[in-house]
């Protein structure tokens, strides 16, 4: 019997160590190199990749150096996606979401549809400091940010100005109505309920191109593990005034907890927030799935539904080791990024290819 169990016990051993190797590893190619702090953002967007790094190299919080590198977009108007003069609606404004989390206290602070204020992010991080709230809305939100110190400034540009009219003249194609009279694939509105419904198959390719993106989302993880996430959008170019994207819902846009990591989504919103894809992407990272392999799952889950969605999501972990994927689309077959450690000499670009 003694003789027995000597024979199975190095054996058991074995199989143990080779299983927790399994855990423990992640697969090849997976690996990114771990050092905190870590910035990542959406995008080749630099300036904000740097901005956010100096603050956190001046000694600032995790939560100033998200609001600065974020706000930094919202001054660029990176990519015509984020900020003042971009995306107008159906009726030519140009309206902001933007949120901020705290992974530490798992506080949120976000805005969604604010107009005449071009600092949206810095509207979010007042809503976490001076309300109980964590979502403002529309003309409210505004009267908020004023409150606050902010000025009320005209958010159209003569670039906003002339990306309408175009849309204007061009029957306002693209737009996001379906089943209504008249046909919205071929004129302009108003649109009204048709007296009989007949629905036309919902369209998954989204309208969002590589010339229509761009959401700055940005995830930190400090030197002592807290994990802070933010967004900064004007959303989506000719939206139905109103809509509100995935950027300032918490989850959906991005998602921080000091306990697991941090997530940021970015692309086609209507499609992505109905996921929560920060979410899981995180949860993902609890359970010990590399960040790359977090990011890979939470793109294949859309994809089932919406073969054809535009998007991508940036994720990192409490080590500091992070990862980003995104979908495959005609158009769209890498996605960039930037990352800022103490292992890389600068705010550095980085790219996945989309699977
Ligand atoms: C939105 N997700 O409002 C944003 C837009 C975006 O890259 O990220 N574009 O749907």
């Amino acid at each position: 019997m003694a003789a027995g169990c000597g024979g199975v016990w190095p054996a058991v051993v074995v199989l143990v160590v080779l299983l927790l190797l399994l855990v423990v590893l992640p697969p090849p190619g997976a690996a990114s190199a771990a050092a905190l702090p870590v910035v990542i953002n959406t995008w080749a967007f630099r300036t904000a990749a740097e901005t956010a790094w100096r603050v956190l190299e001046s000694g600032g919080s995790e939560l100033d150096a998200v609001e600065r590198g974020c706000g930094q977009c919202e001054v660029d108007q990176c990519d015509g996606s984020v900020g003042y003069g971009g995306s107008p609606d159906e009726s030519g404004e140009t309206t902001l979401d933007a949120m901020i989390m705290d992974g530490n206290t798992m506080e949120v602070g976000a805005v969604a549809d604010l107009r005449r204020v071009k600092n949206a992010i810095g509207v979010a991080r007042k809503v976490i400091e001076y309300t109980k709230h964590t979502l403002l809305v529309g003309e409210s939100a505004s009267l908020f940010a004023v409150r606050m110190g902010f000025p009320y400034e005209d958010l159209t540009t003569q670039k906003s100005l002339s990306l309408y009219s175009e849309w204007l003249n061009q029957s306002c194609q693209p737009n996001y109505w379906k089943n209504v009279v008249p046909d919205s694939s071929k004129s302009c509105g108003p649109y009204k309920r048709p007296g009989k419904v007949t629905y036309k198959e919902e369209q998954t390719v989204s309208q969002r191109s590589v010339q229509n993106h761009d959401t700055i989302g940005m995830v930190i993880i400090g030197v002592s593990g807290t994990v802070v996430s933010g967004t900064s959008t004007n959303g989506a170019v000719h939206k139905i005034p109103g809509r509100v994207g995935d950027s300032p819902i918490a989850g959906a846009g991005s998602y921080a907890d000091s306990t697991a990591g941090g997530a940021a989504a970015t692309g086609d919103g209507d499609i992505m927030m109905r996921f929560l894809p920060s979410y899981q992407a995180v949860e993902y990272m609890r359970m010990g799935t590399d960040p790359t392999v977090a990011c890979q799952k939470v793109i294949s889950r859309i994809q089932k539904y919406a073969p054809k969605f535009f998007g991508a999501i940036i994720c990192a972990n409490t080590t500091g080791s992070y990862g980003a994927a995104c979908n495959k689309i005609p158009g769209f077959t890498q996605f960039h990024f930037m990352v800022s450690n103490p292992l890389l000499s600068r705010p550095t670009e980085q790219v996945v290819d989309c699977i």
